[in-house]
């Protein structure tokens, strides 16, 4: 279990993920694209209730965020949101300063930050003890960035962004548990079914 204990984070609530994803969806009114990031973001993206504008990545760790950027630059009156595992936005935290200088005002983006690489057996990441993400991103400039406190201000942040006018990265420390149902692995059906989605593809 991730413990933040030098980090601002420490005094949010551990939450959980799928729980957070589900709350994430029903606010979803205006057929906003949402990008789960590899493993369980996905899976739980899924198991909240697929929706034709969701994407879910596969493979490579810390592709969610980069890849909602191009959605976000491509469509910008549609909002996107993106959801990623604390080790995969490590792996790709070179990302945070690319959308902090192209400041997308569309897009949303939340860490669900469990401490751990929980689908490959539990290893403590660097953000179980040193590393505070949302410093980390306030740092490179995204300054509308903050800790979800617990579930209603986690709410909270999410309707905020959906009018925000500046890319923000919320922040919520998850438990260990894994992801509710995995994805069909189909990489083509994933990408054909999210153009049609998006409106970018007319019929296949
Ligand atoms: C580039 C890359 N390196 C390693 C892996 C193996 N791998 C897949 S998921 C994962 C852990 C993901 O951790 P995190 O993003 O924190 O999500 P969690 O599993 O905790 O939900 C690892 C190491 C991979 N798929 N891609």
């Amino acid at each position: 279990m991730n413990s933040h204990n030098n980090t601002p984070a420490r005094n949010t609530k551990v939450m959980n993920r799928f729980d957070l994803t589900s709350r994430l969806v029903a606010k979803l009114k205006k057929e906003e694209a949402v990008i789960g990031g590899i493993g369980n973001t996905n899976f739980d993206l899924w198991a909240a209730g697929h929706r034709p504008q969701n994407f879910y990545m596969l493979g490579s760790m810390g592709l969610a965020f980069p890849i909602a950027l191009g959605v976000a630059l491509a469509q910008p009156n549609r909002r996107v949101f993106a959801l990623e595992g604390d080790g995969s936005l490590l792996m790709q935290l070179g990302c945070l300063s690319t959308i902090a200088t192209l400041k997308p005002k569309n897009l949303s983006m939340i860490v669900l930050d469990n401490g751990i690489y929980q689908i490959t057996g539990a290893q403590p990441t660097p953000a179980a003890a040193a590393t505070d993400l949302i410093a980390v991103a306030i740092g490179c400039g995204l300054t509308n960035s903050s800790w979800a406190a617990d579930e209603g201000d986690f709410e909270r942040l999410i309707e905020q962004s959906l009018t925000a006018s500046e890319p923000m990265l919320i922040g919520a420390r998850i438990d260990d548990g894994p992801g509710t149902w995995a994805t069909r692995r189909d990489p083509v059906q994933i990408r054909e079914r999210f153009m049609l989605g998006l409106g970018s593809r007319e019929g296949f």
